[in-house]
């Protein structure tokens, strides 16, 4: 039997297999039976196919995706439904015109164009939508796959992923347009072929992002986490143990990743790099060898490796702490290790000049430190969730495992801010066995590990502790608090629907 990821996205042509569950697939008709209808008020026909791709919660795992760690996502039930239609042969307009449900989103137009450049500058929600399409083509190209001419597209977007909250809805967003357009089209890959081109291609945004959040939208599964490793992706099922329940309670501050990426998460991916080629070079590398082979911290985790054994430790972070010092580098201190200018150590890509042009100093020590320690929570997570211990031992080891996921994100990896901290602290003073920050930080959601039995009075004692105070100033309205607390089970991952 091919192997899950090697599969094309699954295609129906009823809800069900995606949205199963009692209210969820009454309220999934609705969605879908609007979507059809404002096309047609939209574009005067109605779209050819559907595509959906789900946001996530990751459950342990931050920021090492692009270091090539393993990361331990699942797939919530909030997701981006992609309704698009080919405009061949109706009239000529070369353009792609794509409308969102929400007004809130005004309607976006660019040429059909697959080379044209996205313009960083003016941020435009639809700019996620040109993601996936150069993606599209730049992968067919790659494949000697022949692809037609470009032709006008008409595309209606609706998204239920909250925005800013680290529950990945840009990816959700590249993924679900990604598919619709190859459906689109006619043409499939299999899913981890997407899962890498989705990834690759929503860096078009200028985020040098991992692929977590593209590999669990494109291949999750109902009922599992998915442990998901790189080079190259892969998924395999994680069972979590029946009693936990994994809650998502937002800090109401908006994390903007694409804007902020100069100074927050371009800067740790910039930061992960230097900590690399430095750890290789006083590990023995030549510069030059370390500059060029160099990309990513688990580049060098071997070297470290064998430093640490050379102390009767298997421990990368023994190297980090003894061959980097804590005090933050200076840019000067760098280029004298690596005998290069800082701009030419990192090939003069646009996105890390940014970086360097906003960066007074560089934590090499506490970003390494993070990211080797983190990489070992992860499979340490996934060997409770199969061990044998009991099932009040195995929570409170996971548990135990976020909170220090949570600390070394807070205090090694800077990416937390005052809202979290609260909300963090609040999860676990109300009986959370861990709690910590998900996705990229610097705002957005805590996820809590909880017993499945106290899921109600938690969620109840969550809104009297962190969100009243929030509603009395009119931050929030109360009646969309279920928009920002609410628990999680595994969801379905990306699907193609015509009906
Ligand atoms: P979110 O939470 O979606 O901003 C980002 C990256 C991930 C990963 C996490 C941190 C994108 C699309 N996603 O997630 O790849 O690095 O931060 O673990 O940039």
């Amino acid at each position: 039997m091919a192997k899950h990821e090697e599969l094309p996205i699954p295609e129906y042509s009823t809800l069900e297999p995606v949205y199963d569950e009692g209210s969820q697939l009454e309220e999934a008709q609705l969605r879908f039976d609007n979507l059809k209808s404002k096309f047609i008020d939209f574009f005067g026909r109605p779209p050819h196919v559907f595509a959906r791709s789900p946001g996530r919660v990751n459950l342990i795992g931050e920021h090492i995706d692009y270091e090539g760690y393993s990361v331990l996502p699942m797939a919530i039930r909030q997701d981006t439904i992609v309704a698009i239609r080919k405009r061949d042969g109706e009239d000529t307009e070369k353009v792609l015109r794509i409308a969102n449900v929400n007004d809130k989103y005004q309607i976006c137009t660019y040429p059909a164009d697959p080379e044209q450049e996205i313009d960083l500058k003016n941020h435009r929600w639809g700019h996620y939508f040109i993601c996936g399409y150069k993606g599209y083509y730049e992968y067919a190209k790659s494949k000697g796959v022949n692809v037609d001419a470009p032709v006008g597209l008409d595309i209606l977007v609706d998204g239920t992923v909250p925005t800013g909250s680290g529950l990945s809805s840009s990816a959700a967003f590249v993924c679900s347009s990604t598919i619709a357009i190859m459906a689109a089209f006619d043409t499939s890959f299999p899913k981890k072929e997407i899962a890498q081109l989705t990834c690759e291609c929503e860096r078009h945004i200028g985020t040098q992002s991992g692929g977590m959040d593209q590999a669990i939208s494109v291949m999750a599964k109902t009922g599992f986490a998915e442990l998901i490793d790189f080079n190259p992706i892969r998924a395999t099922d994680v069972q979590l143990p029946a009693g936990a329940s994994f809650v998502i309670a937002h800090s109401l501050a908006e994390s903007q990743k694409a804007v902020t990426a100069a100074t927050n998460y371009n800067n740790r991916v910039v930061e992960c790099r230097l900590a690399a080629i430095v750890l290789g070079i006083k590990l023995g590398m030549k510069p030059q060898e370390a500059i060029s082979k160099v990309k990513t911290l688990s580049d060098v985790e071997g070297l470290c490796v064998t430093f640490a054994d050379s102390r009767d430790s298997s421990d990368p972070v023994l190297a980090v702490k003894e061959l980097l010092k804590e005090e933050p580098y200076t840019a000067e201190e760098i280029e004298t290790i690596t005998e290069e200018s800082l701009p030419s150590v990192l090939g003069n890509s646009p996105s890390s000049l940014d970086v360097l042009k906003a960066a007074k100093h560089f934590k090499l020590h506490q970003r390494a430190a993070h990211v080797y320690s983190e990489a070992k929570r992860v499979h340490a997570f996934k060997d409770t969730v199969c061990s044998d211990l009991s099932e009040e031992d195995m929570l409170k080891k996971l548990g135990d495992l976020m909170n220090e996921s949570h600390y070394s994100c807070s205090v090694l990896y800077e990416c937390s801010c005052p809202e979290l901290e609260e909300l963090v602290n609040i999860c676990r003073e109300n009986g959370a066995l861990g709690a910590r920050l998900t996705g990229a930080g610097w705002g957005g959601c805590a996820v809590a590990l909880v017993r499945e039995s106290i899921v109600p009075q938690f969620i109840l004692n969550l809104k009297e502790h962190f969100y009243q105070s929030r509603i009395e100033k009119g931050i929030i309205n109360k009646n969309d608090l279920g928009l920002y607390v609410f628990a999680s089970k595994p969801s379905s991952g990306a699907a193609i629907f015509k009906f």
